[in-house]
């Protein structure tokens, strides 16, 4: 696996303006700069992406999926509604992994359901910032298999 795409979903543009307490006090660009250098020195190219449109998630997942790439999405709160999200891992084969800054599961109920864990290669939450750093490393190992 050359290129891991970085998806993120809605509302994720505002990381670092506000509720540090829940979700830090990163920007998402902040984030994306962390992971660029982080890739490379696994090899892997990345392109880093955030939309609040669902459809423009689907978009990416599929173009993942067409290049071969390995998906890294943090899916927002679509994580919790969204059947075309899982659609979309499920059709375009894309191996993905589901991340979470904050511990869903420590949260509101509504936020304990992901539409889309089942058709992922794995899920990391609660481990702040960092968890994308983890998932990348942990699709790395997946691409080494
Ligand atoms: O913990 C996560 O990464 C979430 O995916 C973040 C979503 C939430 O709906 C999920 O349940 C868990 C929300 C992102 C909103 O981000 C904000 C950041 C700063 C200020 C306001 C919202």
């Amino acid at each position: 696996m050359r290129t891991v795409f970085v998806i993120n979903g809605p509302n994720l543009n505002l990381l670092g303006t506000r509720e540090p307490g829940v979700y830090g006090s990163l920007t998402l660009a902040d984030i994306g700069r962390r992971l660029k250098t982080k890739a490379e020195t696994l090899g892997i190219a990345l392109e880093f992406r955030q939309s609040n449109h669902e459809g423009d998630l689907v978009d990416w997942i599929q173009e993942a999926g067409q290049a071969g790439a390995g998906v890294v999405l943090n899916a927002g709160a679509y994580t919790h509604t969204s059947i075309a999200l899982r659609d979309a891992i499920a059709g375009s084969g894309a191996v993905t992994v589901e991340v979470h800054i904050s511990n869903v599961h420590a949260r509101e109920p509504f936020r304990h359901r992901s539409m889309i864990a089942p058709v992922c290669a794995g899920v990391i939450c609660g481990f702040g910032a960092a968890g994308y750093e983890l998932a990348l490393d942990g699709l790395a190992g997946l691409a080494e298999k």
